[in-house]
């Protein structure tokens, strides 16, 4: 919601003021199968990039492994991004192919 303020005769501007605040987009991290990524670096990946436990990284490494792509985690737009440069460079650096993007959650 919007609300005008009176209009300040010495500038003849008004200001427009929100009254309430908007939650930021969500992007999903999203992580794709392939052929050569071991999947121990997956694993750690997930653990170091995504605060993942050891438990839970398996169970997402396994199921992208076997469904083709997997949710590593939720962010904001930047956060997101963030990651995706950070573990595409750090599986280049390695030799691995790994393949990590953001996509916006559907707005609910
Ligand atoms: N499919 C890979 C293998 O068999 C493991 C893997 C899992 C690779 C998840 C990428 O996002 C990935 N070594």
């Amino acid at each position: 919601m919007t609300r005008r303020t009176p209009t300040d005769p010495a500038a003849n501007t008004q200001i427009l003021e929100r009254t309430q605040t908007t939650r930021p987009r969500l992007y999903r991290v999203l992580l794709l199968n392939d052929d050569y990524t071991p999947m121990e670096f997956v694993v750690m990946v997930l653990g170091r990039y995504f605060r993942k436990s050891a438990a839970d990284a398996e169970t997402i490494m396994l199921a992208v492994h076997r469904k083709g792509q997997g949710v590593a985690g939720v962010y904001t737009r930047e956060v997101a991004e963030t990651k995706v440069a950070q573990v595409t460079q750090h599986a280049r650096r390695e030799g691995y192919p790994l393949r990590v993007v953001a996509e916006p959650e559907p707005s609910a």
